[in-house]
C-alpha cells in the first residue's frame, strides 16, 4: 500500500514522522504514562476545537479491546480538498504534516488549542502509531483513509459510500515499542477524569465514555449544563459552605471569553483551578491575577463598610482566599504563555476582564446576602488574625535560628555523616517501631524521627496551627529547608525522606496525612525526588533456614503456588505492623540499601493531584479509603 511517488514533499513528510518516532520525548513529553495518554489528548483536542467553533456538541471516546482508541464527533468533518501546499488532501496534511493543525484557520473562527503540549498536531499522533483509520463524513459522503507503521505506508483518502451525517471518527493504535517498558495500555481512570474536566469546561458538550475491555458498567457520559457552576459544586460536595450558592460570572470582550464560578467554604485550603483553552494553568497568570484583584478590592471596600473602625485593616490576597473553591475559565484566540514549564497565561488584557466579570457579581451578592457576606467577613478576619500569628512563630523561629539556639528534636537519632547525598531521614509512625529503626540502622547515613502524636491534617488547619503541631515542627527543623518563602533546598539535611508506616489502614492513613504535609508545603522535594515511601513486608514464610519474605499479595499468591502441597510444612508470620519486627529483620527488610525497596513519590499531573488531594483530605472517611488504595498513582517504584 506505499505511496506511489515519491515527490520532494512527500520525502519532507516522511522525515518529519520519523524524526517525531526517533525523539517522541520533543514532541509528547516523555514516553511515559501521561505521554502515552497524550495521544488521547491530542485527538479529543481537535473535536474540542470543532466544539469551540460551534460546529459540534457531541464527542465519543471509546477504548477498544486492542488497546486502539477511537474518537468521533459531530462536526464538520476534517476538509477533504485538496490542499495547496502539498498536493494532497487536507485531511492526509493533518496527519502527515507537522504542525498542520492550525492550517485551516481561515475556515475555522473557533478558539485553537495552542502552547504547552497540546495542539503538537494528529501528526504526532500518527508518527507513534502502528495504524491510524480516518473516516470523515462531509458533502453526503463517507471519505477513508488509512495509515500504517507511524504514516510510513498511506492508503490514499478515498470516497468509500455515501452519508447524510457529518463528522470525523479516528482509531489509532499506539506503537507501545516507543513507549518504556510496561507502558502497554490506557488508564480508564485517567481517561474519564481529564475529559469529565473537559466536560465541566465547555457546558452542555456530552462526551461519552466507553471502555470496551471491560464487559459491563463501560459507559460514562459527561455532560454539564451548568459548566464550571456545576463544576465548583461538584468539588465543594462534602464541604461545608459559608455561601448557599456558587457565585458565577461570565461574559465576553474582543473574542475572550471568561467563565468564573466561586464559592467560600468553612475549609482553609484556597482550590483555585484556573484554564486557559481548556487546559489547566498551573502557574496561574493574568487571569488569575484578575480574579485576586477583585476579591481583594471587593471585599476590603465591603469591610470598610461594615466594620468598626477599631477593627479595620486591609486584607491581602492570602487572607480572601482562605477555603474558597474557584474555577477561572478563559477562552482566548491568541493565547501566551511564559514561567519556567510555559504554563502561566501573560495575555495582559485578560486581568481586566476577568476581574470585570467578577467584581460586578460579587458585590453585588455581598450586598443582596448580607449574612452570607458577614460569614465571609468573619472568615477573612480569622485568615488575616492567624496570617499575622504565623509570621510571629516564624520570626521567632528564624531568630532562634540566627543566635544558634535552633536545636534538633530531641527525639531525632541523627545521622553521623552531615552529607545530605547520602543520608536519609526516616519518618517512622510510632515509638517501638522507631525504637527498633534506630538500633538496626546504619548509623552513619540514617536518620530516624519517630511521629508519637497525631499528625495533623495540613488540609484542615490553618498555618499557626501547624506551628503548634509537635510532629509537624519536629520533621521542619530535622529537614532543614525551611518552608514557604524560607525554603532552601540547599539546607536539605537528608537526601532521602522515606515515610515507614504500617501496612495496615491506620498506617496508609498516616502515610496520606504525610504525603499532604508534603504535598501542601514541601512541593519542591517531591518534585525534586526526595521523598519516598519504605515498604516493609506482609509476611515471613520459612522452613528451617529458607527464608521469604513477601511483600505484596501478589507475591504471597505466587509463592503459594509454587511450594504448593509442601507448604503446610513451612511457618508463616504475618507482620501487621513494624513494630512486630524486630531490629535485624527490619533493618533486612525494609531499611537495607542493598534489599530493600522504595517507592519514590510522584506527582502525576499538578492539577489532578491538587483535585484528588482536595477532594479527598476532607472530613469524610468515605473518598479518604479511596484515596488510600489508589495513592500507588502518586508513587512509583524507586529504580
Ligand atoms: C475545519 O474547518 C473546516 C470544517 O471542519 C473543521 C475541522 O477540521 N473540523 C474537525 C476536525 N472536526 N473534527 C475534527 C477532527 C476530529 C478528530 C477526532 C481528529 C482530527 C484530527 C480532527
Amino acid at each position: 500500500m506505499g505511496k506511489q511517488n515519491y515527490d520532494e514533499s512527500s520525502i519532507q513528510v516522511l522525515e518529519g514522522l520519523e524524526a517525531v518516532r526517533k525523539r517522541p520525548g520533543m514532541y509528547i513529553g516523555n514516553v511515559d504514562k501521561k505521554g502515552l495518554h497524550h495521544l488521547v489528548w491530542e485527538i479529543v483536542d481537535n473535536s474540542i476545537d470543532e466544539v469551540l467553533a460551534g460546529h459540534a456538541n457531541h464527542i465519543e471516546v471509546t477504548v477498544n479491546k486492542d488497546e486502539s482508541i477511537t474518537v468521533k464527533d459531530d462536526g464538520r468533518g476534517i476538509p477533504t480538498s485538496i490542499h495547496p501546499k502539498t498536493g494532497i488532501s487536507a485531511t492526509e496534511t493533518v496527519f502527515t504534516v507537522l504542525h498542520a493543525g492550525g492550517k485551516f484557520g481561515g475556515e475555522n473562527s473557533g478558539y485553537k488549542v495552542s502552547g504547552g503540549l497540546h495542539g503538537v498536531g494528529a501528526s504526532v499522533v500518527n508518527a507513534l502509531s502502528d495504524w491510524v483509520k480516518i473516516s470523515v463524513f462531509k458533502n453526503n459522503e463517507e471519505h477513508f483513509v488509512e495509515f500504517s507503521d507511524g504514516g510510513e505506508n498511506n492508503s490514499g483518502l478515498k470516497v468509500i459510500g455515501g452519508t447524510d451525517k457529518t463528522g470525523t471518527v479516528v482509531t489509532f493504535k499506539p506503537d507501545f515499542a516507543l513507549f518504556n517498558e510496561g507502558i502497554d495500555s490506557f488508564d480508564i481512570e485517567l481517561i474519564k477524569e481529564k475529559l469529565k474536566e473537559t466536560a465541566y469546561l465547555n457546558k452542555g458538550l456530552k462526551i461519552i465514555i466507553t471502555d470496551n475491555r471491560l464487559d459491563k458498567d463501560n459507559k460514562w457520559t459527561y455532560q454539564f449544563e451548568g459548566g464550571v457552576v456545576d463544576f465548583v459544586n461538584d468539588l465543594n460536595k462534602e464541604y461545608d459552605k459559608i455561601t448557599a450558592d456558587v457565585i458565577s460570572g461570565e461574559g465576553e470582550v474582543d473574542n475572550i471569553s471568561v467563565e468564573v464560578a466561586m464559592q467560600y467554604t468553612t475549609s482553609y485550603q484556597p482550590r483555585i483551578f484556573s484554564y486557559v483553552n481548556n487546559i489547566s494553568t498551573n502557574e496561574g497568570g493574568t487571569h488569575i491575577q484578575g480574579f485576586f484583584d477583585a476579591l481583594v478590592r471587593i471585599i476590603n471596600n465591603y469591610a470598610e463598610k461594615v466594620l468598626s473602625i477599631k477593627e479595620q485593616q486591609t486584607f491581602s490576597r492570602e487572607d480572601v482566599r482562605e477555603g474558597i473553591t474557584a474555577i477561572i475559565s478563559v477562552k482566548h484566540p491568541a493565547p501566551m504563555y511564559e514561567g519556567q514549564t510555559k504554563n502561566k497565561f501573560s495575555n495582559v488584557e485578560t486581568r481586566k476582564i476577568v476581574n470585570k466579570i467578577i467584581s460586578d457579581k460579587f458585590e453585588n451578592f455581598l450586598l443582596e446576602n448580607p449574612s452570607q457576606a458577614g460569614q465571609i467577613i468573619a472568615k477573612v478576619k480569622l485568615a488575616a488574625k492567624s496570617r499575622i500569628a504565623a509570621l510571629k512563630a516564624k520570626e521567632l523561629t528564624r531568630r532562634k535560628d540566627v543566635l544558634g539556639f535552633s536545636t534538633l528534636p530531641g527525639k531525632l537519632a541523627d545521622a553521623t555523616s552531615k552529607n545530605a547525598e547520602i543520608t536519609e531521614l526516616f519518618i517512622v509512625e510510632g515509638d517501638s517501631a522507631g525504637g527498633s529503626a534506630k538500633m538496626g540502622r546504619d548509623r552513619e547515613i540514617q536518620a530516624i524521627l519517630p511521629l508519637r502524636g497525631k499528625v495533623i491534617n495540613s488540609e484542615r488547619a490553618r498555618i499557626d496551627k501547624l506551628f503548634a503541631n509537635n510532629e509537624i515542627t519536629s520533621m521542619i527543623t530535622a529537614i532543614g529547608t525551611g518552608i514557604g518563602e524560607e525554603f532552601n533546598i540547599e539546607k536539605l539535611r537528608y537526601g532521602k525522606i522515606i515515610i515507614m508506616t504500617d501496612a495496615d489502614v491506620d498506617g496508609s492513613h498516616i502515610r496520606t496525612l504525610l504525603l499532604t504535609f508534603f504535598y501542601r508545603y514541601f512541593r519542591e522535594l517531591i518534585d525534586n525526588g526526595n521523598i519516598f515511601i519504605a515498604q516493609p513486608p506482609l509476611f515471613k514464610v520459612w522452613k528451617g533456614k529458607e527464608e521469604h519474605y513477601v511483600y505484596t499479595d501478589t507475591q504471597k499468591d505466587e509463592l503459594f503456588e509454587k511450594l504448593g502441597d509442601e507448604f503446610s510444612s513451612y511457618s508463616v508470620q504475618r507482620y501487621k505492623g513494624l513494630g512486630e519486627m524486630n531490629e535485624e529483620q527490619l533493618w533486612e527488610t525494609t531499611m537495607d540499601p542493598a534489599n530493600r525497596k522504595l517507592l519514590v513519590v510522584e506527582i502525576e499531573d499538578s492539577t489532578r493531584a491538587d483535585l484528588v488531594f482536595s477532594n479527598l483530605m476532607g472530613d469524610v472517611v468515605e473518598p479518604r479509603r479511596e484515596f488510600i488504595v489508589k495513592n500507588s498513582r502518586f508513587a512509583k517504584l524507586d529504580i
